[in-house]
């Protein structure tokens, strides 16, 4: 039951009728530069946020996006052929500001075996992008939009099967700030939940294999924060100092699974639900996420520490998903400390 799988879908047929031809056009240099693409680390950086935006006029502002597959580490010891926008998951970040017109390239790497596009939920016409940019590998396609309404909006391919595009890796966000901006904060991060569906069980040696079936019964064997398991916990943790207060631009890719966001340990002083950023609420524990949908959290830290980032849905946190917060300073005894002195006396 391991591989014929991949073999039985009308998915594997295109798979491996493709894997022959890309086989044959690339020949061997191919696969040497794919070899060496895997060292990179699929997690995107949490830090890789483009700088706010201080213009007072809108602007044109190009966008380039390369969707490119790739196997890499998907656990400890286990591996998948990722599909990608700029080689990692999420796809990057875009920051835009309202009124502006986004041109959007978007080129399939010549390597691909399949075809891709992307659809951006903050456009304002027909699938947003997607027809425009379908590309056979090595093929550039290119659309522009006027972005219409602030908020933060995920990208992602819309290829059929979409579901397969997206739990492969195939989404990011753009934030289109509004005209007077955001509030300012000392640090933003860029954070992604996603689903993967492999045939094995999560803790599989090797190459893992996509699942069609599990996909299609919404039966996750994965969950990830930024594309892998571990990505935001052991490889690129979000860091902050006490007395900083920072915001995370959170979105969901799913493709099928809603997320109850929350950071144990802290509190939301701020969010913008839905991604909506004309207004917000205050002091809040959990948010729930819609997939395709995004939520802007604003946090502050007054006690040094290690916060975990869940989907309060715990039963992920045993398929993968959890990221850290990594929190230095002083201590702060009136606000938490961890036994009393008055028991510490007593015990000793
Ligand atoms: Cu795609």
């Amino acid at each position: 039951m391991m591989k014929p799988l991949l073999g039985k879908t009308p998915l594997g047929k295109t798979l491996l009728g493709t894997a022959g031809a890309a086989l044959i056009l690339t020949g061997m240099a191919g696969w040497a530069g794919a070899a060496s693409a895997e060292e990179v680390s699929i997690t995107r950086d949490p830090a890789e946020v483009p700088a706010p935006i201080t213009r007072t006029e809108p602007a044109t502002i190009q966008v380039t996006l390369e969707t490119i597959e790739r196997v890499a580490e998907l656990n400890d010891g286990s591996t998948y052929r990722y599909w990608t926008f700029n080689n990692q998951v999420p796809g990057p970040m875009i920051r835009a500001r309202v009124g502006d017109t986004i041109e959007v390239t978007m080129t399939n790497n010549e390597e691909s075996w399949l075809q891709h596009n992307v659809d951006f939920h903050a456009v304002t016409g027909p699938g947003g992008g997607a027809e425009a940019t379908l590309a056979m590998p090595g093929e550039t396609k290119s659309f522009s939009f006027k972005a219409m309404k602030p908020g933060l909006y995920v990208y992602h391919c819309a290829t059929p099967t979409v579901a397969q595009h997206i739990a492969n890796g195939m989404y990011g966000m753009i934030l289109v700030e509004p005209e007077e901006g955001l509030p300012e904060v000392d640090r933003e991060f860029y954070v992604m939940q996603g689903e993967l569906y492999t045939v094995e069980p999560i803790g599989t040696k090797g190459e893992l294999t996509e699942s069609y079936d599990r996909l299609i019964d919404e039966l996750p064997t994965h969950y990830v924060f930024n594309g892998k398991v571990g990505g935001l916990t052991k490889d690129k943790p979000l860091q902050a100092k006490v007395g900083e207060t920072a915001r995370i631009y959170f979105g969901v890719s799913g493709p099928n699974k809603t997320s109850s966001f929350h950071v144990i340990g802290e509190i939301f002083d701020k969010v913008y639900d839905m991604g909506g950023v004309k207004a917000h609420t205050e002091d809040i524990q959990t948010v729930t996420v819609a997939p395709g949908g995004a939520t802007i959290t604003d946090l502050s830290f007054e006690v040094p520490g290690t916060y975990v980032i869940v989907d309060h849905a715990l039963s992920r946190v045993e398929k993968g998903l959890a990221g850290h917060i990594k929190v230095e300073g002083e201590e702060n005894p009136e606000i938490f400390r961890e036994s009393l002195p008055q028991k510490q006396a007593m015990a000793e």
